[in-house]
């Protein structure tokens, strides 16, 4: 013991602070560790992060050096206490946009004082003690020569960088996405976490205030141009006073439907399905790194996800007038189901822009290791304990349930499953069907709970697929299914989701035009008879014959009527085979310009500058 207390100051700070950082991560924050990397993971990053923080004073000159580990102590202390204080009220990070007060969530209120309690004085013990040693020890602090400096420093750089690598491979991409704050703190630490949510707050923040009014102009030259055609059809109107329900398939590509695995079928209640219902043959998935949140974004905002980054997680506080807000002043209530976190994909912030009125995230739902499948609560449970909810909120609703079973890695027990798995190199496709068929079942079972709960006959039901299950890194084994060689045509085809409209009572309807996510926010909007005049909006309504000529995808991959671009080559979009370049070229640059307008729009905030109850009828 006498050996550590002899220790220089800056050494016992780290390793005090580390370990007390390491025990409120452990066991007062909640945080799921799944393996035996994430625990590794979640103690390094806590002793990485501190003795970097205080490894900094051995550069300092002497009196420095103390005042710096002082407030180093205190600060980053506070910082842990607060947030834990937040958490325990919230479950979630302080962000910096709540410290600046942009959201009002950051009102603790009166409860402030139960959050409180009266232990955690002892997450205070190290700061005093650390102020004891420097004033009683006279070598407290150290005078190290240059090199044995950057040694020090050296090191501790090592060590930050080491937790670096390993969070980014155990969870790739994890700075681009964000994915949900929970991650980041699980894995780079609090603090490292702070930082980043800094730079990517202020990163937005500068460009919204660069941005200026002038820019919306040439968008809104651009909607009128090329976006507004004359939408009207049969179905303007039908939806008028319906509930709304969304089903968000996760996963489910296009390829499994009306396919079988050793003679079953893959997907037998949405086959039937799209018998009587309005089934769109030809719809594409337009996300890109926000996966299910930036298929949200399509469907409810209207616009193109962003090239880098999930919107949900870097322009949450944006206006976006989207279906939810919109249909809010014609008395529609809206509701989002997910039994997941609710700050995953940032989506209890992103929902209030979206003007959603209530989101029931995984604390609504009973989920114990019993009903959990891969990623959560398992789909059959979970529309059985939504419809409680359902039954309780005023009509007429807009509602989405987002599914889960059929994620990635697509694991399920054998007991569950209900069609065989498939065999190739791939064990990801393999696995894929049993979940598919069993996100198939359970849709089928909810059907059956809105018919006995008297919901069914006076709601209009769309289902989704929100992205692409298989990636193209499966495109051996994929082949081997489909029997034929994957093209780069084949991967632009294979980005095609059902989307079925269903309407009790309508006979059902397939179409074979091209349609992408995007287009169904003004399709919603003309089903419940909200048209506007005027709208900043990328896609068209998927009733009308009149419609834009494109579907674009994310990374400038574009549909037509008749070819398929990808690759810098032109397919003839019906036969697969390779044509002339002319035929693509026309479509090139607008896609370009589009997905860029989009973007600026996101960027620059511009839709706070559009007075959008000028435009409505
Ligand atoms: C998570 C769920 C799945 O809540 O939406 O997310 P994904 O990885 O598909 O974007
Ligand atoms: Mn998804």
């Amino acid at each position: 013991m006498k050996n550590v207390i002899k220790l220089p100051v800056f050494l016992i700070a780290s390793l005090l602070f580390g370990l007390k950082t390491y025990i409120v991560y452990r066991f007062l924050f909640d945080l799921k560790l799944e393996n035996t990397l994430q625990e590794f993971i979640l103690f390094l990053n806590p002793f990485a992060t501190s003795i970097l923080l205080f490894s900094i004073a051995v550069l300092m000159k002497p009196q420095r050096q103390k005042k710096y580990i002082k407030i180093m102590m205190i600060s980053a202390t506070l910082l842990l206490y607060f947030n834990l204080v937040y958490y325990r009220n919230f479950t979630d990070f302080i962000t910096f946009s709540v410290f600046l007060q942009v959201n009002n969530a950051s009102d603790l209120g009166s409860s402030i004082l139960t959050l409180i309690k009266f232990w955690d004085v002892l997450l205070f013990l190290d700061v005093f003690l650390v102020f004891y040693l420097l004033k009683k020890r006279e070598d407290s602090i150290v005078f190290y020569p240059l090199r044995k400096k950057l040694q020090v420093v050296g090191f501790s750089l090592t060590l930050l960088f080491a937790n670096l690598f390993l969070a980014e491979m155990e969870r790739p991409m994890l700075f681009l996405r964000g994915f949900d704050r929970e991650y980041l703190v699980k894995y780079v630490g609090l603090f490292n976490y702070h930082i980043y949510d800094a730079f990517m707050h202020s990163k937005t923040r500068v460009q919204k205030v660069m941005a200026d009014e002038s820019e919306l102009v040439e968008i809104e030259d651009y909607v009128q141009d090329h976006i507004d055609y004359d939408e009207h059809s049969d179905l303007e109107g039908v939806a008028r006073g319906k509930n709304i329900i969304y089903i968000s398939a996760e996963s489910v590509q296009s390829f499994v439907l009306n396919r079988t695995i050793n003679g079953q079928e893959i997907t037998p209640f949405l086959n039937d399905l799209i018998e009587e219902s309005y089934y769109f043959e030809n719809f594409y998935h337009q996300t890109n790194l926000g996966k299910t949140s930036d298929s949200e974004f399509l469907i409810e905002a209207g616009l193109y996800p962003l090239p880098n980054g999930p919107v949900f997680m870097t322009h949450p506080h944006n206006e976006y007038h989207a279906v939810p807000e919109i249909i809010k002043d014609y008395g529609y209530y809206s509701a989002v189901f997910h039994a997941n976190n609710k700050s995953f994909w940032n989506r209890d912030v992103m929902y209030e822009s979206l003007g959603y009125d209530h989101f029931y995230s995984k604390r609504y739902y009973n989920v114990h290791e019993d009903n959990i499948i891969g990623w959560g609560l398992n789909d059959k449970v979970f529309f059985e304990q939504s419809i409680k909810y359902l039954q309780s909120i005023p009509e007429p609703y807009y509602v989405k349930f987002i599914t889960l079973t059929n994620h990635f890695p697509f694991e399920l027990d054998e007991k569950d499953a209900n069609i065989d798995q498939y065999d190739s190199n791939s064990n990801t496709l393999n696995h894929y069907f049993p979940t598919v068929r069993y996100t198939d079942e359970a849709i089928q079972q909810f059907f059956e709970l809105l018919k006995q709960s008297g919901i069914y006959e006076d709601s209009i039901i769309i289902i989704y697929g929100d992205h692409y299950g298989i990636s193209e890194y499966h495109n051996k084994a994929m082949g081997q299914f489909l029997g034929k060689e994957i093209t780069p045509y084949d991967n632009v085809q294979l980005q095609r989701v059902p989307l079925i409209i269903h309407i009790p009572g309508h006979e059902g309807k397939k179409f074979d035009k091209i349609a992408g996510q995007i287009d169904l926010k003004p399709t919603m909007l003309h089903l419940l008879g909200m048209e506007y005049d005027q709208d900043i909006r990328f896609g068209t309504n998927l009733f009308s014959e009149d419609r834009k000529p494109f579907v674009a995808l994310r990374n400038g991959d574009f549909i037509t009527d008749e070819y398929v671009f990808t690759e810098n080559i032109c397919y003839d979009r019906l036969t697969g085979a390779e044509v002339e370049m002319s035929n693509c070229e026309p479509f090139e640059e607008q896609v370009l310009q589009e997905l860029q307008h989009s973007d600026n729009l996101i960027y620059g905030d511009l839709l706070r500058f559009y007075n959008f109850d000028d435009q409505e009828k």
